[in-house]
């Protein structure tokens, strides 16, 4: 209703972060390459099997003078995993408490997204992915999300060997993905979902390059491998990209979408860890994801403030110089300076640099549990909560109530779905 939407607005008055002054518009006109690494968690970064590092390419962007990477950005992803990944990522709004957006309102409801806002501002949008365009309902919803083409698995040459679980194996994916990117016409915006780094993390054997880990966990020890492989395609995808020219004037962010490894494997999560046991707060720890931006002539470094997917649009926008003060947006600049380090998890649990609530458990930034909270700590930790709950429910109320078809922000052209078609077309 109009009264919903007056209290979100009034919400995001009170609470949207500015954006910082020493990197706005620091990548206005850039491609942007969105850079989606399937179920990769933090850990693996810089992780070794028998001395051997799982991921070296991913590591030395990580680590890259030029890229600025956060190693407390977390995953928040609840049912809809992927699709919620990328309905945060996208549009600074959670996912569903069950369920996924993108299926259950990707279809009907109006979005102003990021491929939108973009096109509007002269970019082309594109997504690449190498399964059917319909899984998550992406066929639908890109559309509503403003992405001019859509290079589904009918964009690609298919062999009987080209494809493990979901889909198109990702050396194939993204060298087969060259061959339209290379027909954007610039500036364009690119997301690339890849998917062999998928569970249950099956790798046909002459790809099979680094040792599986021996937990004994048979649905973990093949994770390190399948990382392994993406890793070497990300490789190849840079190694493209310096040779296209292309690295050097797009802005490059890789994301992973959420956990590989379950809660449900915390023996082998400790053996992995090289700890005894895990405890509930080393588990929401274990939530972490890559978040990283490269760009050519950015202060690169690792930021330590504690974030997550909903924050990745208003960071972006900063970057590109749009002004995102009007938006209904959820999130809150990774680089603003006095923003609310307080991280949401769909399941109402929130973790933040003082105080995290993990279950009905409180810990201090050590993972030490607190029995007995001092009215400080009480105070504190009840207004991380308020705000956790305050987020989600607005955020439940933007989606359910399609709130944002009764506001149309300044400047921004309502997104008309019949505009785009992404069949493909044969010659
Ligand atoms: C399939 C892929 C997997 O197209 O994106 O989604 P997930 O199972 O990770 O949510
Ligand atoms: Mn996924």
């Amino acid at each position: 209703s109009s009264n919903d939407l007056k209290s979100v607005l009034s919400y995001l008055k009170k609470n949207r972060s500015s954006s910082n002054i020493s990197y706005f518009g620091k990548a206005k006109g850039k491609n942007v390459f969105i850079f989606h690494l399937e179920s990769f968690q933090q850990f693996l970064i810089n992780y070794k099997v028998d001395g051997k590092e799982v991921t070296p390419n991913i590591n030395k962007f990580y680590s890259d003078s030029n890229t600025l990477s956060f190693d407390n950005f977390f995953n928040q992803v609840g049912q809809g995993k992927t699709s919620d990944a990328e309905t945060m990522l996208e549009n600074s709004l959670f996912g569903l408490p069950s369920g996924s957006v993108m299926t259950q309102y990707g279809t009907s409801n109006t979005f102003q997204a990021l491929p939108a806002i973009l096109d509007q501002k002269g970019y082309s949008t594109a997504a690449f992915h190498g399964d059917v365009g319909s899984f998550w309902n992406r066929d639908n919803t890109y559309k509503s999300w403003g992405y001019q083409y859509f290079f589904d698995d009918d964009y690609y040459k298919q062999k009987t060997d080209y494809s493990v679980g979901y889909g198109l194996k990702d050396k194939i994916f993204l060298k087969q993905a060259t061959k339209y990117i290379q027909q954007l016409p610039q500036p364009f915006y690119a997301k690339l979902i890849t998917v062999t780094n998928h569970y249950p993390y099956e790798l046909d054997k002459q790809n099979q390059s680094i040792a599986k880990t021996t937990t004994g966990d048979k649905t973990v020890d093949g994770y390190v491998q399948t990382a392994h492989y993406l890793d070497q395609a990300f490789g190849e995808f840079i190694s493209y990209l310096k040779k296209s020219g292309l690295y050097n004037n797009s802005m490059i962010v890789v994301y992973g979408d959420h956990y590989g490894i379950s809660n449900n494997h915390k023996k082998a999560i400790a053996q992995l860890l090289g700890k005894k046991s895990v405890s509930s707060y080393d588990l929401a720890m274990f939530q972490k994801v890559p978040f990283m931006i490269h760009l050519n002539g950015l202060k690169g470094g690792v930021n330590h403030t504690y974030g997550g997917e909903i924050d990745v649009m208003p960071t972006l926008e900063d970057l590109l110089g749009i002004d995102s003060s009007n938006m209904i947006q959820l999130g809150n600049d990774l680089l603003s300076e006095n923003r609310n380090q307080t991280v949401a998890f769909r399941d109402g649990d929130y973790v933040s640099p003082t105080y995290s609530k993990i279950g009905s458990k409180v810990y201090d930034s050590s993972g030490n549990l607190i029995n007995n909270l001092t009215t400080e700590q009480k105070k504190q930790v009840n207004s991380m909560q308020s705000h956790t709950d305050k987020v989600l429910s607005l955020s439940d109320k933007i989606v359910t109530g399609d709130l944002l078809r009764f506001y149309t922000p300044s400047g921004f052209k309502k997104v008309n779905k019949s505009d785009y078609s992404y069949k493909y077309v044969d010659g």
